[in-house]
């Protein structure tokens, strides 16, 4: 053990404590026949955690941590550090990319060498350890390599570095029995449409993609492979722009079975969605992978990847993925990071600690609505007129037949009022 943490005890639940504790994340209750452990899914991003130094386009590091360093030491000792704060937290799951858990090599070989070495540390601890890999991905956009992109990049070199990377990177997670895989498109974008063939750029992203999943198929990887929007930052525009894009983008060739989505709050926002309208989206499309958790603040318009603290922004969520019947495969990955100014060991456990409460409390007000129908009965009220036989034959019906009855003067819509202060009340007594 190392000294990094040190007196702080492993978290428990308990709601009357004074001092550090879950009040409101009990693992082992049972919310909606399941217990609050198995529904959140919890994981720690290891980047956020682990490998931001706390720099900002103004400023660079901040934290000051034993593990700095581009050698196999400092790599090996952020790891064994990162596992005593799973233990702490007493998380069920994590998630990495590469670029967080290994110094760049010389070479694409030194790179892999690298990798492997902590991969088989990793796979050391998850034996000894009640975490598991939620997903491992790539990092496809922080080397300048991948300014232009990496699957979309005009020099076919980076798409084939970008796909042996994505190989190994999938190698691993489904060595480590990782429940998904990840890929966000951080450079599969444009800066401007007057250097981009973006036909081009597409069909290639599909390709790419496609190869993923027949290599998935290929090696027996049995999770889901994931794609996260993001309307932009860093890219101008990044092609994975929303859920409903997305969605597009997967019939078009032909994944729309073979893949769904990670989808984070903070991008929901970026895009101009809510959180739970990017949730419910893809709930209906049928493509609900798993979540990245954070919140953005509203006064700023990039992507501050704060951690969660708003009970009703969480509860909605949540309300939305219950209502997809709870994650299968997917989780609440923490894609969050401190503040840059919050320097103390104890504030990466506060941070994480604060958030899992508030998805708990979000979680147990979103099931007890659904329980009691508080929004589900006056939903169906509102469309009940599609009930009736006449209304149920117009859906098979023709233009023709449905004007000679409205021509007939059988047809006098009444509008009724939507109550949608009435139902944000109820949302309020629940939060
Ligand atoms: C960027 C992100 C990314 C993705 C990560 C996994 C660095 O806004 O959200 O976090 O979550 O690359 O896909
Ligand atoms: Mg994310």
């Amino acid at each position: 053990m190392s000294d990094f943490f040190g007196d702080i005890a492993p978290v428990s639940y308990n709601p009357d404590a004074e001092g550090l504790a879950y009040r409101h994340y009990n693992p082992d209750e049972v919310v909606a026949g399941k217990r609050m452990e198995d529904h959140l899914r919890f994981a720690v991003a290891y980047w956020h955690s682990f490998a931001w130094p706390g720099g900002d386009p103004f400023g660079g590091q901040t934290f000051d941590r034993p593990w700095w360093g581009d050698d196999m030491a400092a790599a090996r000792l952020k790891a064994e550090i990162a596992f005593e704060m799973f233990e702490i937290l007493g998380v069920p799951y994590f998630c990495w990319h590469d670029a967080d858990i290994r110094p760049e090599g010389d070479s694409f070989a030194a790179s892999k060498r690298n990798f492997d070495e902590i991969i088989d540390l990793f796979a050391e601890k998850l034996d000894s350890s009640k975490v598991k890999l939620l997903w491992g991905t790539a990092n496809l956009f922080s080397h300048r390599r991948f300014m232009s992109g990496a699957a979309t990049n005009p020099d076919p070199d980076v798409f084939a570095w970008s796909a042996a990377t994505v190989k190994n990177c999938l190698d691993a997670t489904h060595r480590l029995g990782g429940q998904n895989y990840v890929l966000w498109g951080g450079r599969e974008g444009y800066e401007t449409l007057l250097n981009t063939d973006l036909g081009q750029e597409l069909d290639h992203m599909g390709r790419f993609l496609n190869m993923v999943v027949d290599y998935k198929h290929k090696i027996g990887f049995q999770g889901q492979i994931l794609i996260e929007p993001k309307p932009q930052e860093p890219t101008k525009h990044q092609y994975d722009y929303d859920v409903a894009t997305v969605y597009g983008f997967l019939q078009k060739y032909g994944l729309e079975k073979e893949v769904k989505l990670n989808i984070e709050q903070g991008h929901a926002i970026l895009a101009g969605h809510s959180f739970e309208h990017e949730l419910a989206m893809a709930r209906e499309l049928g493509v609900l992978g798993s979540i990245d958790m954070n919140r953005n603040d509203y006064q700023s318009g990039w992507d501050t990847d704060q951690f969660p603290n708003n009970v009703p922004e969480v509860a909605l969520a949540y309300y939305e993925i219950l209502k997809a019947g709870g994650f299968d495969k997917g989780g609440t990955n923490f894609d969050s990071k401190l503040r840059r100014q919050s320097l103390d060991p104890s504030d990466l456990i506060e941070a994480h600690v604060g958030a899992m409460d508030i998805c708990a409390r979000g979680l147990k007000a979103a099931a007890q609505m659904l329980e009691d129908d508080a929004l589900e009965a006056p939903r169906r009220a509102r469309y009940a007129g599609w009930e009736t036989p006449e209304a149920q034959a117009m859906l098979t019906s023709d233009l023709e037949t449905i004007a000679a009855r409205v021509e007939a003067g059988e047809v006098n819509p009444a509008p009724r009022s939507g109550q949608q202060e009435k139902l944000e009340n109820i949302v309020s007594r629940y939060v």
